[in-house]
């Protein structure tokens, strides 16, 4: 059993900088956004400073994406540079004594893998598992803790289905093309990085992304039901499938993945609630609607930056939802966006607290990592929106602690004890 960690999360489109090399990149330079990741937090370079802040606030753990297009920037090219940046990334989380919790697909692909198709192409998660393969021989020894992919579901809706993410596409059929190869890509991903830790210590999960959910009208069995098949999608559906060997929806699609069991643990991302109402019984009818999240005035809570309502017992609502899955919990992401920092204090005490009820309750909660360590470049959104425990000035990349960090370290050492 894994000792208990927190910390916070980032991810390397969102914060190094010039990834040129991605499919982000290409789509911000086509204007497809608001804003251009450009510098972003400069944290290709300025890494050491930031793990040095997070050592400060106490944190145990550091969660980060290696970025795919960095270590090979054209197909069968692997850049030594790319690959020395990072070792230089894990020795110095290793000299602050930060857990390095390491996630291989944070959205972004390389352009010469996107071109080519890259999540509809047939042999997308071999291609995957090259990359994969790299990285497990170069870091496999000095990472006990892996996340495959970051919110598969989310990847694909927003890239395959709505199209505002790239490659832009707004096809159900390619959604759930590119989802099988994703799912696939984490199976080889699982087995490639315990074949190269030999028998070290290896977790490996994917970070699911989760949203607690009401009835719109909890009278109504009608919205029940709608709530019912949703939150199995979007909660459950790929984590047990991915413990079962099947990818299954009854009428949506039926799929064997290459293996059963290909978790260790549960990777949960949690940041809101949705209120669900019905909408009719067939095809994605079944999934019911959302309704807006003024919910018509009722029993909602305080909103972020970004619309998204705060409803802290959701957390509480979600883990507790994989009791019988009897895995370890690692909360990989959870967070608020608000230019009030009160409110982001209000937030992590009260997610903590939920969280701490459900330890309490027997729920095996691995850790908690907070989204995120600095202020961000929000994908579509642009950087607007502000996450961080630490406010970044981009006119000039300084760093300013929150007081909501102070918060942090106060709940987490309440739960997991003081390192
Ligand atoms: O910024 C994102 C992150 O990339 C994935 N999870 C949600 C965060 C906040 O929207």
């Amino acid at each position: 059993m894994l000792k208990p960690i927190w910390g916070a999360v980032t991810s390397a489109h969102q914060v190094e900088g010039n990834n040129r090399w991605n499919d982000w990149w290409a789509w911000e330079e086509l204007g497809k956004v608001k804003e251009c990741s450009l510098n972003a937090c400069d944290q290709y370079r300025l890494f050491a400073e930031d793990f040095q802040l997070a050592k400060s606030l106490g944190h145990t753990a550091h969660r980060f994406s290696i970025e795919w297009s960095r270590l090979e920037p054209e197909e069968g090219h692997w850049n030594e540079e790319g690959f020395r940046h990072y070792e230089k990334v894990f020795d110095c989380l290793e000299s602050q004594g930060l857990e390095p919790v390491v996630t291989l697909h944070h959205f972004t692909n390389p352009i010469w893998f996107a071109r080519r198709g890259g999540w509809l192409q047939k042999n997308a998660a071999e291609r995957f598992a090259l990359y994969v393969t790299r990285v497990a021989e170069r870091f496999g020894r000095r990472v006990r803790i892996w996340i495959t992919l970051n919110e598969p579901l989310i990847y694909i809706y927003q890239s395959f289905i709505v199209g505002i993410w790239p490659p832009g596409e707004k096809s159900l059929d390619k959604g759930l093309n590119a989802l099988r190869q994703l799912l696939k890509a984490h199976v080889l991903a699982y087995q490639i990085l315990h074949e190269y830790a030999r028998g070290a210590d290896c977790s490996v999960s994917i970070a699911q992304h989760t949203i607690a959910f009401t009835p719109c009208n909890r009278k109504s069995p009608f919205d029940r039901l709608s709530l019912f098949f949703r939150s199995w999608f979007v909660n459950q559906l790929i984590l047990r499938s991915l413990l079962s060997g099947f990818l299954f929806f009854p009428g949506v699609f039926c799929e064997k993945l290459p293996a059963r069991k290909s978790l260790d643990f549960l990777g949960i991302n949690y940041y809101s609630r949705d209120f669900v109402r019905f909408q009719g019984l067939w095809g994605l009818d079944q999934f019911g609607a959302i309704c807006p999240k003024s919910h018509h005035g009722k029993e909602v809570g305080e909103i972020n930056d970004l619309g998204w309502e705060i409803y802290p017992r959701g957390i509480y609502e979600i883990v507790t939802s994989y009791r019988d899955l009897k895995l370890p919990i690692l909360i990989t992401e959870n967070g608020v966006c608000s230019e009030d920092d009160s409110l982001r204090q209000r937030y992590i005490e009260a997610h903590l607290a939920e969280l701490e009820k459900a330890k309490k309750e027997g729920i095996p909660i691995l850790g908690y990592l907070y989204w995120s360590l600095v202020d961000n470049f929000e994908w579509a959104e642009g950087f607007k929106p502000r996450f961080g425990i630490v406010e970044v000035d981009y006119t000039n990349q300084s760093r300013r602690v929150r007081p909501s960090a102070q918060v942090l370290r106060k709940s987490c050492e309440q739960i997991f004890g003081r390192t």
